[in-house]
C-alpha cells in the first residue's frame, strides 16, 4: 500500500518510460503529476515504438489504471492525437484512464504565448518546447487557468475571458504574428473529445487504491535538473519534477511514499539552452550522440552530450531521496576505449563536491577516468554476468552516492534490462 515515484535524475530523457515499462507488472496504476506534452516518454516492445506525451506509460498494460493527475498541463488536440493512435493499434485504453478534474488546460493561445515569450528573449532563450508550459503554469500560480473540471459544462465564458486577457498581453508585450484560427477550432473540437473521458476526482481514486493495499506508481516527466526551483534556472521547465512534486500534483501524503527509483543515463544529455558542465563540444560528444540516438522525442531536436556528472547526480538524488537507482544506456558507451566521470567541480581554484547557486563558466569539472567495457551485450542479458570494467563503474557510482543500482538497461527494448 504505497506510491512509488520514479524521477529522472538529469536533464530529462534518461528513459523514464522504459523503466516504469518495466515496473509496471507489479503495479496497480500509474500516475502523470506533473508537466505536460513537453515529455516525450519512448516505450518499445514486439518490434514496436510507441511515444507518449500526456498519457502514462502504464497504458499498455492491460489491468492497470492510468491516471493524469491534477499537476499536469493537458493540450486537449495533443491529447486526442495520441488516444487516437493509441487506438488504432488496438487498445482499449479508454477503460482505464481517469483524468483529473484539477488539471490545468493548455489553450492554443498559451502556446503563442509560450512562442512569442522565446522570440521575445532574443539570445537568451530558454529552448522551450513551443507546447505552451510555461504561460499554463503561470496562468495556474496566478489563478487565471481553465481547469478540466471547467469544461465539463459550459466554457466559453470563462475561455474568452482568458484567451481575451492573453491576446492583450500580446498586443502590448509582443510583436508577434500567429495564427489562432485552425488550432483553436481543433482545440473546442477536443475539448468535447476529452468529455467523453472518465474526468474524475483523481485524489479519492488514489487514496481510496491506497486504502485497499494498492501499489501506485507515479511517472515524473522530464528531469530534476529542469524542476522549477531546483533546476539550472532560469532554464528549466515550470513545473515541480522531483519526488515530492508527486505528492501535491496527484493528492497524496508524503508519509505514503515508499519507493523512490532515480533514472540517470550514463552519461549526460541536455536540450534546450542553459549551463551542462560536463558537456563534450567535440566529436567524443557527436559520437554519443549517434551511438545513442540522441535526438528529441517531442521535438526532434539536437540532444547536447556529455559525460556523467557525478556532482549533479548527488545533489538531484539528495533532493529526491533516491532509494534506488536504475542506469540507462550503458551499451551507448560500449565501445569507448576510456569513459569520464565528473567526480567534483573546481570553483575559483577550489575543489568541490557541493552543486552551486549557478553553473557558470567558471565551474570546471573534475574528471575521473575509467577504461571502456566493450561488451557482447546480448552475451551479457543473456548470462546476467557483467565484465570486470562494467562492474568497477557501476561499483564506483554506488560508492560516490551511497544507493544501490538495482536496475541496468542495454537497450530499448523491455527484454535488454537486468535487475541487479
Ligand atoms: P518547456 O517546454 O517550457 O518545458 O521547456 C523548458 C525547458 O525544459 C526543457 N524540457 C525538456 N528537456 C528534456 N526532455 C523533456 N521532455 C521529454 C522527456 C523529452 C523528449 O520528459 O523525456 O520529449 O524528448 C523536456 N521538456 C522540457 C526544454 O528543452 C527547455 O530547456
Ligand atoms: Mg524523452
Amino acid at each position: 500500500m504505497a506510491v512509488n515515484v520514479l524521477v529522472g535524475l538529469q536533464w530529462g530523457d534518461e528513459g523514464k518510460g522504459k523503466i516504469v515499462d518495466v515496473l509496471t507488472p507489479q503495479m496497480d496504476a500509474v500516475c502523470r503529476f506533473q508537466g505536460g506534452p513537453n515529455a516525450g516518454h519512448t516505450l518499445e516492445f514486439n518490434n514496436k515504438k510507441y511515444v507518449l506525451h500526456t498519457i502514462p506509460s502504464g497504458i499498455f498494460r492491460e489491468d492497470v489504471v492510468n491516471i493524469i493527475g491534477n499537476g499536469v498541463v493537458i493540450d486537449p488536440v495533443i491529447f486526442q492525437e495520441e488516444v487516437e493512435k493509441l487506438e488504432a493499434s488496438d487498445k482499449n485504453i479508454r477503460e482505464r484512464l481517469f483524468i483529473s478534474k484539477r488539471a490545468t488546460l493548455i489553450m492554443p493561445t498559451h502556446r503563442i504565448l509560450d512562442a512569442a515569450n522565446e522570440a521575445a528573449k532574443g539570445k537568451n532563450k530558454i529552448g522551450s518546447t513551443l507546447k505552451g508550459i510555461g504561460p499554463t503554469y503561470t496562468d495556474k500560480v496566478s489563478r487565471n487557468a481553465l481547469r478540466v473540471g471547467d469544461v465539463v459544462g459550459e466554457y466559453m465564458d470563462k475561455y474568452n475571458r482568458a484567451k481575451q486577457r492573453h491576446l492583450d498581453i500580446l498586443d502590448k508585450l509582443h510583436q508577434f504574428e500567429y495564427d489562432l484560427k485552425e488550432y483553436e477550432g481543433k482545440w473546442h473540437k477536443a475539448v468535447e473529445f476529452l468529455n467523453s473521458f472518465k474526468l474524475i476526482d483523481t485524489e479519492h481514486l488514489i487514496n481510496n487504491m491506497l486504502k485497499e493495499n494498492k501499489e501506485i506508481l507515479a511517472e515524473g516527466a522530464q528531469g530534476s535538473l529542469l524542476d522549477i526551483d531546483f533546476g539550472t534556472y532560469p532554464f528549466v521547465t515550470s513545473s515541480s519534477t522531483l519526488s515530492s512534486g508527486a505528492c501535491t500534483g496527484l493528492g497524496i501524503a508524503p508519509s505514503k511514499v515508499k519507493e523512490v527509483t532515480g533514472i540517470f543515463k550514463a552519461y549526460c544529455t541536455r536540450v534546450g539552452m542553459g549551463p551542462f558542465t560536463t558537456e563534450l563540444e567535440c566529436e567524443t560528444g557527436e559520437r554519443i550522440r549517434q551511438e545513442g540516438h540522441e535526438f528529441g522525442a517531442t521535438t526532434g531536436r539536437n540532444r547536447r552530450c556529455g559525460w556523467l556528472d557525478l556532482v549533479a547526480l548527488n545533489y538531484t538524488i539528495m533532493l529526491n531521496g533516491v532509494t534506488q537507482l536504475a542506469m540507462m544506456k550503458a551499451d551507448v558507451l560500449n565501445e569507448f576505449d576510456t569513459v569520464k566521470v565528473a567526480v567534483g567541480y573546481e570553483i575559483d581554484g577550489k575543489i568541490t563536491k557541493e552543486f552551486p547557486y549557478e553553473l557558470t563558466d567558471e565551474v570546471k569539472p573534475v574528471y575521473k577516468e575509467f577504461p571502456g567495457w566493450k561488451i557482447d551485450v546480448d552475451g551479457v542479458l543473456k548470462t546476467g554476468k557483467l565484465p570486470k570494467e562494467l562492474k568497477e563503474y557501476i561499483a564506483f557510482i554506488e560508492d560516490e552516492t551511497g544507493v544501490k543500482i538495482k536496475i541496468l538497461s542495454l537497450g530499448p527494448d523491455r527484454k535488454a534490462t537486468l535487475n541487479l
